[in-house]
């Protein structure tokens, strides 16, 4: 692609958005394999919102070494597709390893303790330049680059370096952890001098930017101040904007979706399949340490079995989406949230009517909505959360203002959400107290909180996240 001067206004300029992974998905069968659309996460956000103007993609399709069957697609649906290859040693050391050994435990608050490999941050390291020379590659003269996430903190400095004409944002989809947490990462200087090379690193709330600041201060000396820090360069210094841009969901369409005769009919069977009890509580997630299902699982068992709740009148679904199944941490915590499964079951269960009914595989995003509109309460308890979409679309699905959402203040989502049933995850006996409350809870009441979450998920949506990053991103443009 020819490197071009680009002088259109910055809504009409491509964007280039840089991601671990690709919107695309490689399904091997067996046979000749095949390419599918990938489900959920940082793709269904972004593209409604990136439809209006010319994109490209550039990440990794998650399939380690070589595919059979048909090339990867260079465009899906008018988006430019290009995809960085890692062989097996990469995916293991980098994605595995770095990413999702050491920084995403260090990130959530060491509720897991990170494991630090110094080959893994060289593969970490190896990988990042991969993409920012591809990047360097593609984009033209003056053109927008958008990186997201813990998996690609190298590539804004890397990029700086190699492109010093495109104006580059970064936003950290994960919590950003207090200096004294970030301060046991032995490559913390490389990590902060990386995210210093975009021109605008944003957070999903104003604690990540409060902490990034605190840690340039700490671990770099620089002298950060409101929502900036300047960075020393060759001509000098370079100011570097750092803000708090919460992420939202396309409300419309889970509105939307909710609404259709189908997904009615399914939530009404789905109620009907698990017993037609008067509340029907949820819990959605990733199977991750880090979504606290064990406690709320531990909660809701506790409560049944000391009369909290009427075992005749609950019953509880957990869907899990199996998840970063080679790393030895989540292999434990399947095995921990079975056992316990198992446990309840066979201690409060009757023949044909478990307590909990527990499902590990990822579901369509027709059923996903329909167990929204069939379930009272949505239990959403991590430990630590960047967001939490889930809490979103569950809102975003209760057109009729009915349904409550138990949440973690651990949640990035609690500060659009506080209309929730705010609940600290660590306190089981509170949030029993809680689980009471809400299945004792006047429609009216659930009703005026409804309104007020549904109000903030619309306003405060995906559209919106991705209009003000990019302004806030290209309107420094001279
Ligand atoms: P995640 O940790 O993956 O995201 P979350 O924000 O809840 O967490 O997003 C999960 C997505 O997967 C949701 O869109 C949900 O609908 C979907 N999903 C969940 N269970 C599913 C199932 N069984 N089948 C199909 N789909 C399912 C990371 C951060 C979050 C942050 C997001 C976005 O950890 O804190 O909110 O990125 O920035």
């Amino acid at each position: 692609m020819a490197i071009t001067q680009d002088s259109t206004p910055p809504e009409d300029r491509h964007l280039i958005v840089v991601a671990n992974r690709l919107p695309l998905e490689y399904v091997s069968d067996g046979g000749g394999g095949t390419w599918r659309r990938a489900p959920g996460g940082l793709v269904s956000a972004l593209e409604p919102a990136l439809a209006g103007r010319p994109a490209t993609w550039i990440g990794w399709s998650g399939h380690a070494g070589d595919t059979t069957g048909p090339a990867l697609p260079n465009d899906l649906d008018g988006l430019r597709i290009v995809g960085i290859p890692l062989n097996p040693d990469q995916a293991e050391l980098f994605y595995e390893g770095f990413a999702n050994g050491a920084l995403w435990p260090l990130y959530h608050d060491v509720v897991v303790t990170p494991a630090f490999h110094r080959p893994e941050f060289v593969a970490y390291r190896d990988v990042n330049a991969l993409f920012a020379a591809k990047v360097a590659e593609l984009a033209p003269v003056g053109g927008t680059i958008w990186i997201h996430d813990y998996q690609l903190q190298l590539v804004p400095s890397m990029l700086r370096d190699l492109r010093p004409d495109l104006t580059i944002g970064f936003f950290l989809h994960i919590p950003f952890p207090p200096v004294e947490l970030f301060a046991q990462l032995p490559w913390r200087r490389q990590l902060l001098e990386g995210l210093l090379g975009a021109d605008l690193v944003g957070f999903q709330t104003k604690l990540g930017a409060h902490n990034f600041l605190a840690a340039t201060r700490r671990i770099l000396g620089l002298d950060p101040g409101g929502d900036r820090v300047d960075v020393p360069d060759e001509e000098g210094r370079r100011s570097v904007r750092v803000g708090a841009f919460p992420i939202g969901i396309d409300a419309e369409s889970f509105s939307r979706l909710a609404d259709e005769p189908a997904v009615r009919a399914r939530a009404e069977q789905i109620r009907a399949e698990m017993g037609g009890f008067r509340l029907l509580f949820l819990g959605v997630d990733r199977l991750d340490y880090t979504k606290g299902i064990d406690v709320r699982l531990r909660a809701f068992s506790e409560a049944l079995a000391e009369g909290i709740l009427d075992a005749s009148e609950v019953t509880m679904l957990q869907v899990a989406i199996p998840s970063r199944e080679n790393v030895d941490q989540y292999q434990h915590i399947r095995d921990d949230i079975e056992l316990l499964v198992g446990r309840i079951n066979g201690d409060l269960g009757r023949v044909g009517d478990p307590a909990i009914h527990y499902l590990h595989q990822s579901v369509s995003r027709e059923e996903l909505v329909a167990m929204y509109v069939a379930a009272d309460v949505l239990l959403v308890t991590p430990l630590k959360d960047g967001m939490n979409l889930v809490a979103k679309e569950y809102v975003a699905a209760r057109t009729d203002d009915t349904g409550a959402v138990v949440l973690s203040e651990f949640t990035g989502a609690v500060e659009q959400l506080r209309e929730a049933f705010v609940v600290n995850p660590y306190d089981i006996e509170g949030l029993k107290r809680t689980l009471a409350m809400v299945a004792g809870a006047a429609p009216e009441e659930l009703a005026r909180r409804m309104q007020v979450l549904r109000a903030n998920v619309f306003e405060d949506d995906v559209d919106r996240w991705v209009r003000t990053f990019l302004a806030t991103l290209e309107g420094s443009l001279p």
